[in-house]
């Protein structure tokens, strides 16, 4: 526990700017000072001020809401759905609309830097980790809804740039500080640093990762949380839970296995949680020095009786996990940054990007004190190495321990509750947004937004020559570090139609200016009767996720698209940002076209991305220069000039994936 905190909280270089005194020394761990009712183990009304601590969040950290003159929080463990109340018995609320609303919250600002580090998670020594502030994951950037968030970005990596994407948020006229390189903007240059800064708008958790090609498979990543009401009630919540694939290898060494394709793609040795598995070394791997003995692994404690928020999130690069505490109900009550009716289950299955918040109730349900937490791996959906006989080398999936008795270090001796285990995700009706959204007709045409999914050998690109890459749409992505698409807003006529840009983009271009007009995109992983069908299709499930926006899901299929006569939903439909496309199936998606940007649309399996499983989606072109200030356009160009300047010391670097 105390060690988990202590990466939480501890190694995050964190000053808020609003509290800084020149004079008062360590600006890095300067922290909020403590009010009198923030000893409060909750906030209950009458404590209830602008400024507030949200349940366990780490350390002093406290929202602040001075700046809304006259509002008060109303966020208390009996009602969690409100969260600021003004003079007027206005609210922020579950029920706001906050892609059009948010409190004016305070400035908070972090720093990142991006190293290398020897790690070993499961006991394995992996020589070529990369990671922020020397911590993996990395510490946990915490804000609450509303705030202005401003980190700070230094790359000290020697032989790569890097970019950073704050995963699920929507960027709301901010297109420059999305973090894809190639799109939003250059690398960050070796020594370099780029800051980050962008409104929270939304609510929720989630977590941040490089976007610069597979660095995140090597340990670029952290969670994020951004406090804000719930549709559920709970006592306490508990600290962020990663749950993610590790391998031995950079994924740099590993994409070439992929795209090599001799012994197929790369594969996985380790499961961890919160950065922590073990994995039994065999005689050659101890006899090289391989091996250290495996950190104690993962606990958390509950007192029965009480209600408990778990935040998931599935930091994976290539396997799906089916979350699950034996013998415990979970009470599903947001999924990605949306809040929905809660649904009871007793496990739930979140594909890579995505997040969930559950809250579980500590009923101790047996005569026992400690029951596995597991990550059990889906079928179908993971990418691990097997044994000589055939058979899978599945890691073992009891690897956190909750305890009802915290002096306990015994391991649990408690059965799996019984779930099916097959890759798809949580059920379509099962995902009731709070705040609904009721889905217009779509402003654009189906015949020019029909996306398929497949192999593609059309363009080679070297070192890889003609070998089959991943495809969504035209051809396999291939991004241009030096010359990103913000670089190029207005300059090109038509960015489908010319041969060497039609891998760039696609336009999914409303002519519409309403933010009420309404983009669908249909995704296939089967035949269909328009144009652009990629050479080969694959049935292989993929985890998508869209930048810039949340989206609607009006339907996800999993047997294969033909014609157009498709029930779709579109009262309330699920909302997210990373939408499982079924294993030979299709997804048809919608969103408003109220974000201009050129946003990625991608497969989140890390190799799948790096072979060009993307796409970049234009929206509005004309406006989005307009939602960039100058002083914005200066540091992209300063950004761009200064990564020129390191290619042309660095002649040996050689781009050798699609970017992302
Ligand atoms: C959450 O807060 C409660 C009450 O302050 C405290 O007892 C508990 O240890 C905290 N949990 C975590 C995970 O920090
Ligand atoms: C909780 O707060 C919301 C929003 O303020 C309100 O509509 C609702 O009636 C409250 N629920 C309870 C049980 O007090
Ligand atoms: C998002 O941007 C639009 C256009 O600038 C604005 O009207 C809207 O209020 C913004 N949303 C939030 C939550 O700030
Ligand atoms: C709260 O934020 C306001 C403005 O954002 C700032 O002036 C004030 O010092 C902050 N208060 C605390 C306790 O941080
Ligand atoms: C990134 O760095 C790794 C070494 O850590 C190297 O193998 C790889 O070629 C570099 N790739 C790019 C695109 O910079
Ligand atoms: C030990 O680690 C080194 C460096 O990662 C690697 O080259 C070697 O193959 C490993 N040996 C064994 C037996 O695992
Ligand atoms: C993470 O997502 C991947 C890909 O969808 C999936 O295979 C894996 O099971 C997920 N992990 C968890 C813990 O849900
Ligand atoms: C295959 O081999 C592994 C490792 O030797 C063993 O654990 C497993 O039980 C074997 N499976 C079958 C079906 O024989
Ligand atoms: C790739 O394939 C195309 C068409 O099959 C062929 O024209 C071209 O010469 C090949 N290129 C290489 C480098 O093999
Ligand atoms: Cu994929």
């Amino acid at each position: 526990m105390t060690q988990l905190k202590r990466w939480f909280a501890g190694l995050i270089r964190v000053f808020n700017l609003v509290t800084f005194s020149p004079s008062s020394g360590d600006r890095e761990l300067q922290q909020l000072p403590l009010q009198p009712s923030a000893v409060q183990p909750l906030i209950v009304r009458p404590d209830a001020g602008p400024i507030f601590r949200p349940p366990n969040s780490s350390g002093t950290f406290k929202c602040n809401y001075t700046q809304e003159v006259g509002w008060e929080s109303c966020y208390s463990a009996q009602n969690r759905s409100c969260w600021l109340r003004g003079p007027d018995g206005k609210e922020f609320n579950v029920h706001t609309n906050y892609e059009m609303l948010a409190p004016k919250g305070t400035l908070r600002q972090y720093e990142l830097y991006v190293n290398e580090k020897v790690l070993h998670p499961d006991g394995f020594k992996m020589l070529h980790g990369k990671v922020f502030n020397d911590a993996y994951p990395g510490p946990w950037i915490e804000a609450c809804w509303g705030d202005e968030i401003e980190i700070k970005v230094t790359n000290l990596l020697k032989s790569n740039g890097t970019t950073i994407h704050w995963h699920g948020i929507r960027q709301n006229g901010t297109l420059d500080m999305d973090g894809v390189n190639g799109v939003t903007q250059c690398p960050i240059a070796t020594d370099d640093s780029f800051t980050y800064k962008f409104k929270a708008t939304q609510y929720g958790t989630s977590w941040y990762h490089s976007h610069y090609s597979l660095q995140y498979a090597d340990g670029m990543l952290g969670p994020m949380t951004i406090y804000g009401p719930s549709s559920t009630e709970y006592d306490e919540a508990k600290e962020p839970i990663l749950m993610t694939d590790w391998s031995h290898r950079s994924a740099f060494q590993d994409f070439y296995l992929e795209m090599g394709g001799k012994n197929g793609p790369p594969k996985m040795t380790s499961a961890l949680m919160n950065g922590r598995g073990s994995y039994s070394c065999d005689n050659e791997e101890i006899k090289a020095g391989n091996c250290t003995a495996p950190p104690a692994k993962y606990s958390t404690s509950f007192k029965k009786g009480k209600r408990y928020l778990l935040r998931l999130i599935n930091t994976s690069v290539d396997s799906t996990w089916i979350f699950s505490i034996d013998n415990h109900v979970l009470q599903v009550v947001g999924a990605d940054f949306v809040p929905i009716e809660p649904y009871t289950k007793n496990h739930v299955l979140v594909g890579i990007g995505q997040r969930y918040h559950v809250i579980v109730e500590a009923t101790h349900p047996l005569p026992v004190d400690n029951y596995w937490i597991r990550m059990t791996v889906a079928d179908g959906c993971s990418g691990f190495g097997s044994h000589a006989n055939g058979t899978r080398k599945i890691p073992d999936d009891r690897l956190g321990i909750l305890r009802y008795d915290e002096s306990s270090n015994a391991d649990p001796n408690t059965k799996s509750n019984v779930f099916g285990r097959a890759c798809k995700d949580e059920d379509y009706e099962n995902l009731k947004p709070v705040l609904k959204w009721k889905v217009g007709k779509p402003s654009n045409e189906q015949e020019y937004n029909t996306f398929g999914v497949g192999f593609s050998d059309k363009s080679p690109r070297a070192p890889w020559g003609n070998i089959s890459r991943w495809e969504l749409g035209k051809k396999p992505l291939w991004l241009d570090f030096a010359n990103p698409t913000i670089l190029n807003i207005g300059k090109h006529k038509q960015w489908d139609k010319d041969e060497k840009l039609e891998d760039l983009v696609v336009i999914a271009e409303t002519n519409a200016d309403t933010p009420e007009s309404w983009i669908y995109l249909l995704i296939t992983a089967t035949k269909f009767p328009f144009s652009g069908t990629p050479s080969r299709f694959n049935p292989s499930a993929h985890p998508l996720h869209l930048h810039g926006h949340d989206f609607a899901i009006l339907k996800q299929s999993s047997t294969p698209y033909w014609d157009g006569l498709v029930d779709m939903t579109f009262d309330n439909p699920p909302r997210r940002d990373v939408a499982l496309l079924p294993k030979g199936g299709y997804l048809i998606i919608a969103f408003r076209a109220d974000n201009p940007g050129s946003w990625l649309l991608h497969c989140h399996i890390a190799w799948h991305a790096s072979s060009g499983l993307a796409m970049q989606i234009m929206e509005r072109e004309r406006d989005i220069m307009k939602t960039i200030t100058p002083e914005r356009k200066t540091e992209t160009d300063r950004i761009c000039k200064g990564w020129n300047e390191w290619l042309a010391k660095n002649k040996h670097f050689e781009q050798d994936d699609s970017g992302i």
